[in-house]
């Protein structure tokens, strides 16, 4: 495994600013959109590509569940119905809540890159069976060339940005990680909790990496990782989904944590593996994860796929 050196961090930024992070926003005000790159009608989602301030944005929108601590304000006064139809005892109705009642999840990503408005837009996707061969051959010289984008893990790291969001630390540099709420979680619905832990350590890429010299790191982000989400949470292991990405986003080793009620995108059997499979693999056979074929889906405009595609991959089809 080869570490992340210390210099090659400073041109990895997600943010062609460098170190200037962009304010927080208050409104959507000099917003310009340029296409709605991606919708989603059963996750209540749509994804626009937008301009702002002469660069590239992408806003992601998403409508949240009820709070049903607020269930009396939805039925009062203050909401406003319109008929659509009446018949009989039956009646349907556009209802207006109060605007307090009224938010939506934004995510914002500004100033966005290429890469961004590509991983974000909607797109046709394929099954890629990756072979050790495979990954050696094509994948693994693909992330070496790349300039990862990932200064939004270090500044959690070292504690520059979300450190008021950190549920759990274990700070050993072997063995200890960051656990903390994914950005795609609103915090408030507890069925749909969603965290991720972040190692600090910078040496594994991704499930490719594993073997039997990870066993500690990964029965400890297990065993503290469901302890602290017990503890802060009262979410007991048996309602939660402890799983890694691959391929993932992001090649600095993390994990996912999300409630059983969750439908969380990325949890199909083409992308999640069980952190608790994991470990019994890499138990039974220390190279598991070097030796396997693994599945995954790529989508068309990714690197990835392009890749492959160059390579022959699907003329054997
Ligand atoms: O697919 P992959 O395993 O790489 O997943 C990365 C996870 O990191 C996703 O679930 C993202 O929603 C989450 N994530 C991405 N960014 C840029 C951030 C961030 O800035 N803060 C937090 N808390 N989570 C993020």
């Amino acid at each position: 495994m080869e570490a992340a050196p210390e210099k090659k961090r400073k041109i990895e930024s997600d943010n062609d600013q460098g170190d200037i992070a962009p304010p927080v926003l208050c409104s959507f005000k000099g917003f310009d959109i340029e296409k709605v790159i991606a919708e989603n009608s059963r996750n209540k989602t749509t994804t626009i590509h937008a301009k702002m301030g002469g660069k590239d944005a992408i806003v992601l929108l998403e409508k949240t569940p009820f709070d049903l601590d607020h269930v009396k304000k939805y039925l009062s006064d203050d909401t406003a119905l319109k008929n659509t139809l009446k018949n009989d005892i039956y009646g349907t109705y556009e209802a207006f809540l109060p605007p307090t009642e009224n938010a939506i999840k934004a995510v914002v990503i500004h100033p966005a890159t290429e890469k961004h408005i590509q991983k974000y837009s909607d797109q046709e996707r394929y099954i890629i069976r990756e072979t050790p061969e495979l990954y050696s051959n094509v994948t693994l010289p693909l992330l070496q060339s790349r300039q990862f984008s990932m200064q939004w893990v270090y500044n959690i790291l070292e504690k520059k940005q979300e450190a008021d969001r950190i549920v759990f630390e274990d700070p050993d540099p072997e063995t200890g990680f960051i656990l903390l709420p994914d950005m795609k979680w609103d915090r408030k619905d507890k069925n749909a909790l969603y965290l991720v832990g972040i190692v600090h350590k910078h040496d594994v890429r991704s499930l490719r990496d594993l073997d039997d010299m990870s066993l500690p790191l990964l029965r400890n982000i297990l065993i503290k990782g469901r302890e602290a989400i017990k503890e802060k949470y009262n979410i007991p292991a048996s309602r939660l989904h402890v799983y890694i990405h691959y391929q993932p986003s992001y090649y600095h080793f993390h994990m996912h944590f999300t409630h059983i009620k969750l439908e969380a995108p990325g949890f199909g059997a083409d992308r999640a593996h069980l952190l608790t499979d994991v470990i019994e693999n890499i138990e039974m056979m220390s190279e598991y994860y070097k030796k396997r074929t693994l599945t995954f889906v790529v989508r068309e405009q990714e690197d990835l796929y392009i890749k492959y595609k160059e390579n022959g991959y699907f003329e054997k089809e």
